[in-house]
């Protein structure tokens, strides 16, 4: 009797989302998890939170120096694969700014291109001071190594790169609004003019995540409606849109965390909904935790709520 009761518990942790362990890192803070799947593992590639002193960037702000990428094949063990670009590294960026913010990657003919944003050398303060990196590597952790200069016609931050069924690559990225355009096959350049998508009609949004399921394209974005952020999202026939408004992929942080910033992909079988809270850093918001929850969608294709779960 016990151990039927321990495997209808189970079982029922498991559709309950505890496939991962949450926070997925505990021995440093890591923020914004832009996840993808490589062979049999899932890497993620998260921005890295620290604390500023006056000395180091701006004190009480984000302050991430330098980027890791972490390895797993079941979502509870994660290999550190140590810092793959740190801002130094970045000829055109600014090198005191401790300014790595949300990055991703993509593979394309096996070449792994990671995407970040960071500010330029002399640029003004805000997010239009951002520009969009690109650093390429023979293997999912790296080396990589940074181009000379940033994407052109890009400013702003949260780049995320979608490659459709036809093979034709899309660039999103933010600055109060999202933004995309088509890349060019060498990933470097754009290939359109950027498009803006004004969703919702109302509050900041950021961080876009760009996927496709069945025909539809989901355009996926943290959303200043309340004071902080929550995750919603908005589909499309196509990847540059129009997009329509559909809902809220997850409500704002229980942790007051102000920003939230996620990824969304299929590891075996299951869709995963990838974010950051600060539950490890309750004092200070902007050292963040990535996290990890199953994520399911409708017999219509719309996406289910979720609920994090806690350790
Ligand atoms: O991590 C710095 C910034 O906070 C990101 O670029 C935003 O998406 C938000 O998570």
């Amino acid at each position: 009797r016990l151990s039927a009761i321990l495997f209808i518990f189970i079982t029922f942790c498991m559709a309950g989302n505890t496939w991962a362990q949450n926070p997925l890192i505990m021995d440093q803070f890591t923020a914004d998890p832009s996840a993808r799947v490589f062979g049999d593992r899932v890497y993620v590639y998260p921005s890295h939170d620290i604390y500023c002193s006056e000395n180091n960037g701006r004190k009480n702000w984000f302050c991430m120096p330098d980027y890791h990428v972490f390895s797993s094949e079941d979502l509870q063990e994660w290999t550190d694969h140590g810092v793959i670009l740190s801002q130094e590294d970045v000829p055109w960026g600014d090198p005191g700014a401790n300014s790595m913010w949300a990055p991703d990657a993509i593979e394309r003919n096996g070449k792994y291109y990671f995407y970040f944003p960071t500010r330029t050398k002399g640029a003004s303060s805000g997010e239009s001071g951002f520009s969009i990196g690109v650093a390429i590597a023979d293997n999912p952790e790296g080396p990589f190594e940074p181009e000379e200069e940033p994407i052109k016609g890009v400013q702003g931050i949260d780049p995320n790169v979608f490659i459709d069924k036809d093979g034709q690559a899309y660039i999103y990225w933010s600055r109060d609004k999202i933004f995309g355009a088509k890349l060019k096959d060498n990933m470097l350049e754009l290939a359109s003019e950027p498009e803006i998508f004004e969703l919702p009609k109302k509050g900041h949004i950021e961080g876009p995540w760009v996927f496709e399921r069945n025909g539809t394209y989901y355009l996926t974005y943290p959303h200043v409606a309340n004071n902080i952020e929550r995750l919603e999202y908005a589909t499309g026939d196509n990847p540059l849109g129009p997009f329509e408004h559909q809902g809220v992929v997850m409500d704002e942080s229980p942790n007051n965390t102000w920003t939230n910033h996620h990824s969304i992909t299929k590891f075996r079988d299951q869709w995963i909904l990838f974010y950051h809270d600060s539950e490890l850093s309750p004092n200070f918001d902007k050292n963040r935790s990535i996290r990890a929850d199953s994520l399911f969608f409708t017999e219509d294709g719309l996406i289910e709520k979720v609920i994090p779960t806690h350790r």
